[in-house]
Formats: structure tokens, sequence, C-alpha cells
């Protein structure tokens, strides 16, 4: 069915085929023709290949855009400099006329004041020198007192100038409260650093036992002074410090003066010596 429909066009462009002008030659404009002199010319070409690019052309013309609308204002710039001084007001109406009698009136009376309150002052100065020179006196009559009283009772206690000075209330304590006692006193307990001071003690003990101020509290067998002091002088009595029992770290001074070593819980006489 479609082939008969297409054959009629089909025949129409044949025979228009046939009867068309001879191709003419680009160069000469005459008939080229084959060796077939003047046959059916041949079907066209197919079309050549696009050429190579063009050369760049001039630049145009710039374009006319419109212009766009004003934008926001910008920040405030910094505060400029200080203006110069403006020029002077002008002068001020002349005051009322004074009165000279009531400003006298008044500077007298001002300095009257002032003369009182000098002549008060002066008083009080010398009241406070007065009192101040009387005070000083006072105070140099009860030292002059206070060393009398004491050379007194030194001297009543029996104590001798350049000596220590050793004290009892004949009370029994441990070791830790006869170091009280004697520091309420201002004094420390009774330590012997000669034969004499250590005569001394045993006189004032009088046959009861007594501590003295030497312990091997810090490092057992290595007794010293409660000061801290190493020993200069001991009277240990033969086969002592030996330790005894729980242990032993204060010193009894005996009767005869010997000493031993003993249990710091121990009741002893408390003596306490005052410096030189
Ligand atoms: C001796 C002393 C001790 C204690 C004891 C009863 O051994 O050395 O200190 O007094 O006697
Ligand atoms: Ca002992």
């Amino acid at each position: 069915m479609a082939v008969f429909s297409w054959f009629p066009l089909l025949l129409i462009i044949m025979v228009k085929t046939d009867y068309s002008e001879p191709v003419l030659s680009e160069r000469t404009e005459l008939p080229c023709c084959s060796l077939v002199s003047c046959g059916t010319p041949g079907a066209n070409g197919a079309p050549g290949k696009d050429g190579r690019d063009g050369l760049k052309g001039e630049k145009g013309e710039p374009g006319q855009g419109l212009r766009g609308i004003q934008g926001p204002p910008g920040k405030m710039g910094p505060p400029g400099q200080q203006g110069s001084a403006g020029v002077p007001g002008l002068r001020g109406l002349k005051g009322d006329k004074g009165d000279s009698s009531v400003s006298l009136n008044k500077l007298s009376t001002l300095e009257r004041k002032i003369q009182h309150l000098e002549t008060q002052l002066e008083n009080i100065k010398e009241s406070f020198l007065r009192l101040a020179t009387t005070s000083d006196k006072q105070i140099q009559t009860l030292q002059a007192q206070v060393e009398k009283n004491k050379n007194l009772l030194a001297f009543s206690l029996g104590k001798k100038v350049g000596k220590k000075l050793f004290l009892t209330n004949r009370e029994k304590a441990n070791f830790d409260r006869v170091k009280v006692l004697c520091e309420q006193v201002e004094a420390t307990i009774a330590t012997p650093k000669n034969a004499e001071e250590n005569k001394a003690i045993q006189n004032l003990a009088n046959g009861t036992p007594a501590f003295l101020g030497i312990t091997d509290k810090v490092q057992e067998g290595q007794f010293v002074y409660i000061t801290g002091e190493r020993m200069t002088y001991t009277n240990w009595r033969e086969n002592e410090p030996n330790n005894h029992g729980s242990g032993e770290d204060c010193v009894l001074l005996n009767n005869d003066g010997s000493w031993n070593d003993i249990s710091c819980t121990t009741s002893l006489l408390a003596v306490c010596e005052f410096p030189v």
C-alpha cells in the first residue's frame, strides 16, 4: 500500500532529473563532460568540512547600562580638634559700695579668737610637758625601787654576785610539772654545770631527791641539757645511767650529790634556777 502511494512522486522526480541542465565547472564556466559525452550529470556531492576560525574582531564600544541607586551614608568620622578660646565676655557692672566699719569689726573679733586659741594651745603644751616630765620621773623612781627590791630579795635568798640562784617551793612533782613550775617564774629546772652548782642544789634539796634539767628523751643514751646543749659536766653514780626497767629518760640528784637516770613520771623535788 505505501509503495503504491509513493510511486507517482518517484516517477516525477526521475523525469525532472533527466531534463536538467549540464553542471558547469567553477573554473571554466563550460560544460564539463565525461568520456560518455554529455551523459546524465551526477548527483551533488556532500557539503565540505567547516573552515578555520576567523581573526579576532576589534574591541566593541563600552555598553551603556543604567546607573545604580545611591548607597547609604558612611560611618561617622572621629571628633575634630578643640576649637580656640572664644572672645572674652564684657566686663560686669561695678558692685555696691562696701561697709568698711563692719569688716573691721569682724576682723578684730577673728583676731581675738585666734589669740585666745593660741593661748589655749600654749597652756595645753605646758600641761603636756609637765605631765610627761612627771611621769618620766615617776617611771625612773619606780625602776630604781624595783632594782632595790630585787637586790634585797636576792641578798635575803643568799644570792651571790656572778652565781646562779637555785630556789625550791618544796613541791614534789613529775618532770613535766616541775618544768612548768619553773617556767611560771621565768626560770628553768636546776641544771648543775660544775661541782659548785651541784653542791648548791644538793644543799638546797637537803636530803630530798630532786629532778635536774637533763634528759635523753630525744635519743636514748644521749643525755643533754633541756636547752638541747651537749653536757659539759656529769656526776653519775656508779653503774648509772642504766635505763632500768621500762626506761629511764630523766635524771635524779641523790642526797649524796650523785646522779641516777630515773623515770620522768616519778615525783621528785622541784628546784629551779635563775640566771647569773
Ligand atoms: C637502780 C637504778 C634505777 C632504779 C632502781 C630501783 O637500778 O639505776 O634507776 O632506781 O635502782
Ligand atoms: Ca637508773
